[in-house]
């Protein structure tokens, strides 16, 4: 971590990423079945109203010189060719990349997964029940990229979730609303969308618009956009935006999101998600 990431966070992301840190290291404790911690309570969640004011990252004279002081459609152009430029790997090497990506911080035997916060062993990785496996946020339906090397194994998007609640996900758009969850940490669900628990609310945001601006359909694969709407089934859209949007307000990067996104652009693809380094630009560019 360098000096100047520290001083970012001393300076305007302090409380928020202690607080949102605090969510991982108390569901370490609990055995791999047990329901997490209560989400973070709305009135530690109110320091997260200034996470979208601009903010400067150690790449901002380096990885995004190109980006820096744009906004809008050409922020988004100059991001898409920054980001594109990465090293792409295998659906079959997922396994062992998520096991570097979401280790849980308090146990190096056991990835963090996303929807339950359970922490679970690395080694229950598989299909059956009880196992974690690979979802994809930015469901792999929408937009038909499936597992081939690209969209369908771009670790920015892809996370340990639990068998059972990845399937009670689906390939449903995000909204809020609907039933809990079982096992499922304070997600609900309803017949049209999924709201995962409050702590990854904008860490899920993040990663969908990730896609968006990664995929601009010049690569073979489809031009993934957010918009207002559930239920897009095969569509290469995920909705709602204005959901995710305010779900990146609520939620800004955590340490472990922060750490996430280095792991990715340090040891896997070398690139990075402008939204965990730069979440006010997701107001610039929707
Ligand atoms: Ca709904
Ligand atoms: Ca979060
Ligand atoms: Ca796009």
């Amino acid at each position: 971590m360098t000096a100047a990431r520290i001083h970012r966070k001393a300076v305007a992301w302090a409380t928020a990423t202690v607080l949102a840190g605090l969510t991982a290291p108390a569901l370490s404790a609990a055995p791999a079945s047990a329901t997490p911690a209560s989400p973070t309570p709305v009135s530690a969640r109110t320091t997260a109203v200034t996470a979208a004011t601009a903010t400067t990252s150690p790449y901002d004279s380096t990885y995004y010189k190109n980006a820096v002081g744009k906004t809008g459609s050409s922020l988004k152009s100059a991001l898409h060719t920054i980001i594109s430029s990465q090293t792409k790997i295998s659906y079959s090497a997922v396994w062992n990349a998520l096991k570097v990506t979401d280790q849980d911080p308090n146990n190096s035997s056991n990835v963090i997964l996303l929807y339950s916060g359970v922490s679970r062993s690395k080694s229950l990785n598989g299909g059956d029940v009880g196992d974690w496996n690979r979802e994809h946020t930015w469901a792999k339906s929408h937009g038909d990229f499936g597992t081939a090397t690209g969209p369908g194994t771009d670790l920015h998007h892809l996370r340990p979730t639990d068998v059972k609640v990845n399937s009670v996900r689906g390939n449903l758009d995000f909204d809020n609303g609907g039933s809990a969850v079982a096992n499922g940490g304070g997600s609900r669900v309803d017949s049209d969308s999924f709201e995962p628990r409050d702590a990854v609310k904008g860490d899920v945001a993040r990663m969908i618009l990730y896609m968006a601006v990664r995929y601009e359909g010049d690569d073979g694969f489809a031009d993934l956009e957010p918009n207002e709407q559930v239920g897009n089934g095969s569509k290469p859209n995920i909705g709602k935006l204005s959901v995710l949007k305010a779900w990146n307000e609520q939620d800004p990067p955590s340490a472990f999101e922060e750490k996430r996104n280095d792991v990715i652009y340090d040891t896997y693809q070398h690139n990075r998600n402008p939204f965990i380094d730069h979440p006010e630009w997701v107001e610039s560019i929707w």
